[in-house]
């Protein structure tokens, strides 16, 4: 066998143009000038790093890997002399200076005492675009603002003199022990908020008794993630389906194979919603930074992080491919996404095991409904066919920041809730130590609300428990959540240039 090709950073560097563009990511070279043009987050990007070493920026949005399998080996180069490669003294930038002092600055892991104390640590610790990208909403926002309100419109019918000594808000997921009633909901691109990303979850999860679900487009690989997990960790897998069908089918049978307990389909996302937030931190930055290949033609320049990545996702997927998944996964399926009763009746019938209602953290249809007001119809019409609760799990997720948001749901007759940004914002905060507060924090809010609402295990808490009647109601005055309130970015509107 030939020895590898050892390049040097000169060499390198002498590729840096469209017409011929080689980088480094992780020690090796790669020669992309065809690929300049299918690169789904566009050419520009790439020849921003033409020369020179691309792996801090690969890292935190590509699957580890993403080269490897999308450039043919002949343009694999060979390795570099590390040695030889320029270092590039990077300028820090006075917002950058702030944010590290922010950061010093933090609240001591004590102090912080609820969900939203995390997403305010969060807004001011993270790089801006990682802000931007994880916090946007798809429109008005009007649905992810919603998602939190929905929860205020229920609500509580407590019990008393119930002998709650002893409480109990251990629960089973599809199955599975966990050690609340909530599962860790994936979120992608967990190396724009922390180096360890979705591993912070792993850990955290293992510790306590959590189950993590895994995002397709987590920026730790599946593999890496269910390493880090501990003998027996239970996890679910969220899919995003490839337009190739064999990629999506060896993923799927890959995860099967390593023990993952629930593949959760992504359907609300047959193309990524519009998040103005994410997209115009993007537009800033092209201003800001160098002018690449000015004058370039570059349709994807403003459409944001997620969108750059997900042209893989296949829009035709339909009630028809269900039996495929059937045939390819004996893990059970649950259907992530669902916003109507008549689609919740349509997966019931096709033989799933589960849904998740969700309006994907209103980052998809904005106006669309939160899951939770959502859960009602549902439960109602799925009643009318014969369902149970132990044989269709219903899950809802979008907008809970407490345990007695989660006991509403389960009132309601949601068999698990998920909850998403909160456990992102704890690690992108304070690491595997922010979720494991988060965990702790939801353990002292269970015991306290299900003392107070008269439950002394998850199975006692019943529909009698919450009233509903202002719920399907969208103009009902309520006291505000000021906490949600004080976190919450309001969009803004295009900037002008500097005069
Ligand atoms: O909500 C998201 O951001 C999301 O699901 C996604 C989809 C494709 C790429 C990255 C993230």
């Amino acid at each position: 066998m030939a020895a590898p090709r050892i390049l040097t950073g000169p060499e390198v560097a002498a590729h840096a143009s469209r017409e011929s563009c080689w980088i480094i990511v992780h020690g090796k070279v790669y020669d992309v000038t065809d690929f300049l043009d299918e690169h789904p987050g566009g050419s520009k990007i790439i020849l921003k790093y033409a020369g020179k070493d691309a792996t801090e920026a690969y890292d935190p949005i590509h699957p580890p890997d993403a080269i490897t399998t999308n450039l043919p080996v002949e343009k694999h180069l060979g390795a570099i002399d590390a040695s030889t490669v320029a270092k590039v003294v990077k300028e820090v930038t006075a917002e950058e200076k702030t944010r590290l002092a922010l950061m010093d600055a933090r609240p001591p892991l004590e102090n912080i005492i609820n969900m939203h104390d995390f997403e305010n640590v969060a807004k001011a610790v993270l790089p801006a675009k990682s802000w931007a990208y994880y916090s946007s909403a798809s429109d008005d926002e009007i649905t992810l603002r919603e998602n939190r309100m929905a929860y205020q419109r229920i609500w509580f019918r407590p019990r008393i003199l119930r002998d709650v000594a002893a409480v109990d808000w251990s629960h089973t997921i599809l199955g599975q022990k966990s050690s609340l009633p909530l599962y860790i909901s994936a979120t992608a691109l967990g190396k724009l908020g922390h180096p360890d990303g979705e591993l912070c979850l792993t850990r955290a999860a293992g510790k306590h008794g959590v189950i993590q679900m895994i995002a397709t487009l987590a920026s730790v690989s599946l593999d890496d993630i269910l390493d880090a997990g501990v003998p027996g960790q239970p996890f679910f897998l969220q899919l995003y389906v490839n337009r190739d069908r064999e990629i999506t089918r060896k993923y799927v049978q890959h995860a099967e194979k390593r023990g993952v307990k629930g593949l959760f389909i992504t359907v609300d996302a047959p193309q990524l919603g519009r998040r103005e937030k994410d997209m115009r931190m993007k537009a800033v930055d092209d201003d800001a930074g160098a002018k690449v290949q000015e004058g370039q033609a570059d349709v994807k320049k403003d459409q944001g992080v997620a969108r750059a990545i997900s042209s893989f996702i296949d829009p035709s997927l339909s009630w028809k491919d269900i039996p495929w998944f059937q045939s390819i996964t004996k893990m059970p399926i649950i259907l992530k996404g669902i916003g109507c009763a008549e689609d919740a009746v349509l997966a019931y019938e096709a033989g799933v095991q589960g849904i998740v209602l969700s309006n994907h953290g209103g980052r998809q249809l904005d106006t669309a409904r939160s899951g939770i007001e959502v859960l009602a119809e549902v439960v109602a019409a799925l009643r009318l066919r014969g369902y149970s609760r132990d044989k269709f799990a219903i899950y809802v997720d979008g907008g809970v920041r407490r345990a007695s948001d989660v006991l509403k749901a389960i009132a309601l007759g949601a068999s698990a809730v998920g909850v998403g940004r909160p456990f992102l914002y704890a690690f992108c905060a304070y690491g595997q130590q922010g979720v494991e507060k988060a965990i702790q924090i939801f353990r002292d809010e269970f015991e306290m609300n299900m003392r107070l609402l008269g439950a002394k295990t998850i199975a006692d808490v019943v529909p009698a428990m919450v009233d509903t009647g202002s719920l399907k109601s969208h103009v009902v005055m309520t006291p505000e959540d000021n906490l949600f309130r004080d976190t919450y970015q309001p969009l803004g509107l295009a900037k002008f240039k500097a005069l």
